[in-house]
């Protein structure tokens, strides 16, 4: 008898719970708390044993920037803009195709806590946490794979830490780098006489400490570059580095489809390649939240055409960075960033899980 009284109460526990969720478990979308696309989230970092395939990963740093700090706010600033996006009207018109209820798993991974206070600690701290993220950690979908990471910025050296620990694991990387600015200046190209290992590595010069360090290929494109130059030195140290640059005015003046041909000459499709996205590529009128704007820019149709364009990359790892809130204006660039999000989250679920095949001899983990 009173294991029957106990299993009906157990039922009506059950269905009270399911009926609860019926009746106040749907959100609107501007409703709840805000990850990624409304996606499912936990901190990665601290949950070793839970799978994934595809991660968002916010890395709020920006005290290595030259100009205008604020991107600190980045990641919650992307999230809040991203809240349009969701599963069930996930589906991506110009891709024909909804990554969100597809194969791969994705999880919003929260945020790596970068300390404000001392960059040579903060570097230290990203360059473990994406070991620890990449090195440490399954797919879903294939326990012999790594996942994969948008990194939502965070100034612009928050790549190197990122593609330091892919390195590690695919060898050399193409970079793809959507950016008005070069970021490949060595430090001697900053007017300070005052010098130090911390003072060297910012958000102009992490491309160049990238090739010093050996982790890129030869076949790197800078797409909407209208930097101010020191004079035309810095493009030849750019040549040097193995960079292509496609300037911000070939896309009107030669057209988009130029633009695309010549990033698809350069990048091989089946290498591991990682696509960085300076928000500042885009025109200010289009970016205004962000640290160091300059006139002239792509607006976001053309970079959401271009990043479609190229959708057959090999895609290892990614960012969006730069967004600075603070100098937002009706959330603008935040939206932009997180609809960049959303076309290389598509790009990389519509391609497929990786091939084994990518990863280095040496890696012993997977
Ligand atoms: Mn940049």
């Amino acid at each position: 008898m009173l294991k029957l009284i106990i299993i009906q109460l157990l039922l009506a526990i059950v269905y009270a719970s399911s009926d609860l969720k019926d009746k106040w478990g749907s959100l609107w979308q501007f409703q709840g708390i805000a990850t990624f696309a409304h996606l499912d989230q936990f901190q990665c970092l601290v949950e070793p044993n839970k799978d994934f395939d595809i991660g968002i990963i916010g890395v709020p740093f920006d005290t290595a920037v030259s100009y205008r700090p604020g991107a600190r706010f980045g990641p919650r600033a992307i999230r809040d803009a991203s809240q349009r996006q969701y599963s069930l009207r996930g589906y991506n018109q110009r891709a024909h195709f909804n990554p969100y209820q597809s194969w791969a798993t994705i999880n919003d991974c929260g945020d790596i806590p970068v300390t404000p206070m001392d960059n040579h600690l903060a570097f230290k701290q990203m360059d473990l946490a994406f070991e620890e993220l990449l090195l440490s950690r399954n797919s879903a979908i294939d326990s012999k794979l790594p996942p994969r990471f948008i990194a939502l910025g965070g100034d612009h050296s928050v790549l190197l830490p990122h593609i330091r620990a892919l390195h590690k694991i695919y060898g050399r990387l193409n970079i793809l780098h959507f950016d008005a600015h070069l970021d490949t200046w060595s430090p001697e190209k900053y007017p300070s006489y005052w010098r130090s290992d911390q003072n060297d590595l910012s958000h102009g010069s992490m491309l160049w400490q990238a090739n010093e360090e050996g982790l890129t290929t030869k076949n790197n494109v800078h797409v909407g570059v209208r930097t101010r130059l020191t004079d035309i030195g810095d493009y030849e140290d750019d040549d040097s580095q193995n960079w292509l640059r496609i300037e911000a005015d070939d896309i009107w003046l030669k057209g988009p489809q130029y633009v695309v041909d010549k990033i698809l000459e350069t990048i091989p499709k089946n290498t591991p390649t990682y696509i960085s996205v300076d928000i500042d590529v885009l025109d200010p009128g289009n970016a205004p939240g962000t640290g160091t704007h300059e006139a002239g820019g792509f607006l976001p149709r053309e970079l959401i055409h271009l990043l479609r364009s190229v959708d057959d990359l090999t895609i290892v790892g990614a960012d969006v960075v730069e967004v600075a809130p603070a100098y937002d204006i009706s959330e603008i660039t935040a939206l932009n960033a997180a609809q960049v999000v959303f076309e290389l989250l598509t790009s990389m679920v519509k391609k497929g899980k990786l091939s084994r095949d990518l990863i280095s001899k040496e890696v012993k983990v997977f």
